[in-house]
């Protein structure tokens, strides 16, 4: 059947099974926004303040409902804005695919309004990217790109589309979407073998999961193997959520700002055993002294992170919830009881550092927001000291509960992803915790949290300062605040009101938990302002390029 470029994208979409996507119109997408009119029923789509927080919405859909997210764009600015988008979600593998259009063929090359080669801006920050000139490609293109994007280590795929090629016609036939199957080609049953001997080998073990064992689905398969191997075990930021943070062989996150159990099992351990893991350098601090007792062994879906950032002593390429099912089927029960009482006595000895009593803590704030929502609500994050205090210390028992920028570290990227989160999980709390810092960064998709009406409750750590950068001033730079002292005169009560939402401000303790009951009983978007003191830090921390287990615990 003949089908312009428009309507093939909009079939394309359906044929994926996609039925929301974020966007934002304009003069080069305008054939496909008028083709999308008469798919509303079918595909909803969300209309964001700003490119950017289409981006993040969609990469926010995409890590809690575990489907591609998609973008639409225009040209030029419109496809810029949505770079740092692609860019984080690229950083943490999520899968997004973008559509944006561009300029007719005849006006490419020439500086036409609104043209930018965003082919070309976004090739470092995706997975892949496309360009369709002619719309007898485009139907394959886009199959192509879901596919790209969701299959081996996901990621962001880019298809920029030329104007005409929304408006030209072609035949067009569906297809059944191609199964993406585990990547599974280079697991040879002697990596597993050669594994398990080294697991049979080791005396004190330690497992550390990444955030491969979320999107691969093997949070079942991490926790037989953890229990089998008889093994504590340490998350990556990316990882938490894959292995219940209340179980006792759970040592607390990993890295710059893991818990002190953590480093030590990790540095005495004789066998490291990374699923899905990259070994970023906020993990791994100093490759020299990185887990320098053991024997290493990397398994990991992208081979070109094996040797990477470490040396490994094995390693398997491959899906991790495969690997693990093989594992676990060759790997005959252990014990290191002993070792096991060690890191848990280590557990004990280095709880992680509460916040101070009688004031409103970040850590209490984000405890008791827990004990009110449970183990199935979704929680987001911006960047910065807010987002690491939430690592460290909410209970995450679940995979794809919790959404944060790991690898980019994005200010700005909370509300979007909140926003995507709620959407493609109507059903569940979202709570966003977010930094007086990053909030402002990109505050305006408050209009589209109320739009659609969406509960989100927005917490704002609001110290009045750029945290985490004035605790590095602290500690690196002598004190001196250079540019890290915010100290807004924003109402952020007024502020949520403005935009149709509800504000309330939480500035002594006893009204922690009451003023979190009021806002999860409300239907609109809440908007706290929590007030907290602008000299807590997170600790510990690791001094970059230190070894872990040097952790600083206090900078006064
Ligand atoms: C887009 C962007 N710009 C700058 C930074 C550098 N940066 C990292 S953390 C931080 C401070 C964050 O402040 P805030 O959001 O108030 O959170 P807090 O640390 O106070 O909890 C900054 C500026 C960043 N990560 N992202």
């Amino acid at each position: 059947m003949k089908k312009t470029g428009a309507q093939i994208v909009a079939e394309c979409l359906l044929e994926q099974g996609v039925d929301t996507a974020f966007g934002y119109p304009g003069g080069n997408v305008i054939n496909l926004y008028d083709a999308l009119f008469e798919y509303s029923d079918r595909i909803k789509h969300i209309l964001t303040a700003h490119e950017q927080g289409a981006a993040h919405a969609a990469d926010g859909y995409a890590r809690t409902t575990g489907k591609t997210g998609v973008v639409f764009a225009t040209s030029g600015p419109g496809a810029t804005n949505l770079v740092t988008g692609l860019a984080n979600a690229f950083m943490d593998s999520i899968p997004v695919v973008a559509i944006t259009g561009n300029v007719t063929s005849s006006q490419l090359g020439r500086d036409t309004f609104q043209e930018i080669d965003i082919f070309g801006v976004t090739m470092p920050v995706t997975k892949h990217n496309f360009i369709v000139k002619n719309v007898k490609d485009l139907a394959k293109v886009l199959r192509k790109a879901f596919y790209i994007a969701a299959s081996g280590r996901p990621g962001p795929v880019l298809v920029d589309i030329l104007k005409d090629v929304f408006i030209a016609t072609t035949d067009f036939e569906t297809e059944k979407p191609k199964t993406i199957e585990p990547y599974t080609e280079k697991v040879r049953e002697e990596d597993i073998d050669e594994c398990v001997s080294m697991i049979e080998m080791s005396k004190r073990p330690m497992i550390m999961a990444g955030g491969g064992i979320i999107l691969s689905n093997a949070s079942k398969e991490l926790y037989e193997f953890v229990k089998k191997v008889d093994s504590p075990v340490t998350q990556t930021i990316m990882g938490l959520g894959s292995f219940p943070a209340d179980d006792p062989y759970y040592t607390g996150l990993t890295g710059m700002h893991g818990s002190k159990a953590s480093a030590l099992a990790v540095n005495n351990c004789d066998l490291l055993i990374a699923i899905g893991a990259r070994f970023s350098d906020r993990v791994i601090s100093s490759a020299a002294h990185f887990a320098k007792r053991a024997k290493i062994v990397h398994i990991d879906v992208d081979a070109a992170e094996i040797n990477k950032n470490i040396k490994t002593h094995h390693s398997i390429v491959g899906d991790a919830k495969y690997v693990l099912e093989k594992l676990n089927s060759k790997l005959s029960p252990r014990k290191h009881t002993e070792w096991v009482n060690e890191v848990l006595e280590w557990k004990k000895q280095y709880p992680h550092i509460e916040g101070a009593e009688n004031v409103v803590s970040p850590q209490y704030v984000i405890e008791t927001v827990h004990d009110l929502v449970g183990d199935d609500a979704i929680i987001a994050t911006d960047v910065g000291q807010h987002q690491i205090w939430t690592a460290q210390c909410y209970p995450f028992k679940k995979p794809r509960t919790f959404v944060t920028s790991g690898g980019l570290g994005t200010m700005g990227f909370g509300l979007g992803a909140a926003i995507g989160s709620q959407i493609g999980n109507p059903d569940k709390r979202v709570v966003l915790f977010t930094g007086d810092g990053s909030f402002h960064m990109n505050l305006n998709e408050l209009v589209t949290a109320n739009m659609n009406g969406l509960p989100i409750v927005i917490i704002v750590m609001n110290n009045h300062v750029l945290g985490m950068v004035r605790q590095w001033q602290k500690l690196f730079f002598d004190k001196r605040f250079s540019q890290t002292t915010l100290d807004r005169k924003t109402d952020y009560v007024k502020l949520s009101e403005a935009f149709g939402g509800v504000g309330y401000v939480i500035d002594k303790k006893e009204d922690v938990k009451p003023v979190l009951k009021k806002a999860l009983e409300c239907k609109v978007p809440v908007v706290i302002d929590c007030r907290i003191d602008r000299d807590v830090n997170v600790l510990p921390m690791v001094p970059s390029g230190r070894p872990i287990d040097e952790q600083v615990t206090s900078l006064d």
